[in-house]
């Protein structure tokens, strides 16, 4: 076969997938995003994420988590809507929600399966990162309205393969991953990787090492989960979601060097990121 076309996407393309809002739009219209994770000890992983999502833009913004996470949550950000992770709880939030994010501090404990059960059966367009992967690991299943959102030792873990060798030749990692799990697959790590069955490939030509630190992949899923209610397609809200993150943290890096970066630091350059036109 023939080698399919490498895009290169950097910051000047955000345009083509950000366009300006109407100016007479309303909140309904930007989407209603439903976030689930943040375990005991976790609240951090869901609470950057769930802001990065209200960042990028996200009409309405609801999280899902342990009861202890309530409180601290809603005094971060009044903005959030934070309820406690149970049965009547989530099934009343899937109906609300036009799309979803699972996994960020979710943890693998019986309370974090039993959600990440009912999700996976949901049809509502969704983002799988951190515990939702390892989860997915375990009993691997296509499907084709998702984006998941691996770094290299969540897919070492995906693809039952050791992180030398996902790391070894990243564009065959990624063609394994899309061609096992379907949908669009967003290989993280410096040089992110874009890509579908179908073909469609990307690399990410933005970041740093400054976003070698904790926090970063959950301030990602939080962006892309924040596209994705905002109804741009799965590839694109993989694409244009990639570019913001390392385009903020570029921001970051050129004003104050890339040792010492914290994942919250992004969050206020996602804003100046998501609007190109500005
Ligand atoms: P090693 O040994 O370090 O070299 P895990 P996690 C390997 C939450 N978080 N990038 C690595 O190898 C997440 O949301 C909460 C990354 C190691 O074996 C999850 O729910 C935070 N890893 C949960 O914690 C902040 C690489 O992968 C393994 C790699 C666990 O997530 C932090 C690490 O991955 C975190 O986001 C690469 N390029 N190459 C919070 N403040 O609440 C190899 N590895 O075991 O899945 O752990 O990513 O920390
Ligand atoms: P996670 O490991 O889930 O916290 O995700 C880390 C995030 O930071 C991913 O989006 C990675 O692509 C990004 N990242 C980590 N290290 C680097 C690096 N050295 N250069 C560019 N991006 C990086
Ligand atoms: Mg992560």
């Amino acid at each position: 076969g023939h080698l399919p076309l490498l895009q290169r996407l950097d910051a000047a393309r955000l345009g083509q997938w950000l366009k300006p809002r109407r100016p007479c739009s309303h909140k309904g219209e930007h989407g209603h995003l439903l976030l689930v994770g943040g375990d005991t000890g976790f609240a951090g992983a869901i609470r950057m994420a769930s802001e990065a999502a209200l960042r990028a833009g996200a009409g309405m913004v609801r999280v899902l988590t342990h009861k202890e996470n309530i409180a601290p949550l809603l005094t971060a950000r009044p903005e959030l809507m934070v309820q406690e992770l149970n049965d009547d709880s989530l099934t009343e939030a899937l109906e609300w929600a036009s799309a979803v994010v699972i996994g960020p501090g979710l943890g693998q404990k019986a309370w974090g399966q039993s959600a990440f059960k009912r999700i996976a059966e949901n049809q509502k367009p969704a983002l799988w990162d951190a515990d939702a992967l390892n989860m997915l690991a375990k009993s691997p299943e296509k499907r084709q309205n998702r984006v998941l959102t691996p770094h290299p030792g969540e897919a070492a873990r995906l693809l039952g393969c050791t992180v030398k060798e996902i790391e070894s030749d990243r564009l065959l990692s990624l063609r394994r991953l899309t061609h096992r799990y379907g949908g669009v697959v967003v290989l993280k790590g410096a040089g992110t990787l874009i890509g579908t069955e179908e073909g469609q490939t990307a690399l990410a030509d933005v970041g740093n090492a400054g976003m070698a630190s904790g926090g970063m992949g959950d301030i990602l899923s939080g962006i892309i989960g924040g596209l994705l209610a905002q109804k741009l397609s799965f590839y694109d809200a993989a694409c244009a979601g990639t570019v913001v993150h390392g385009a903020a943290a570029d921001i970051i890096a050129q004003r104050q060097g890339t040792r010492g970066m914290l994942a919250t630091d992004l969050l206020t350059w996602i804003a100046p990121t998501v609007n190109p036109d500005l």
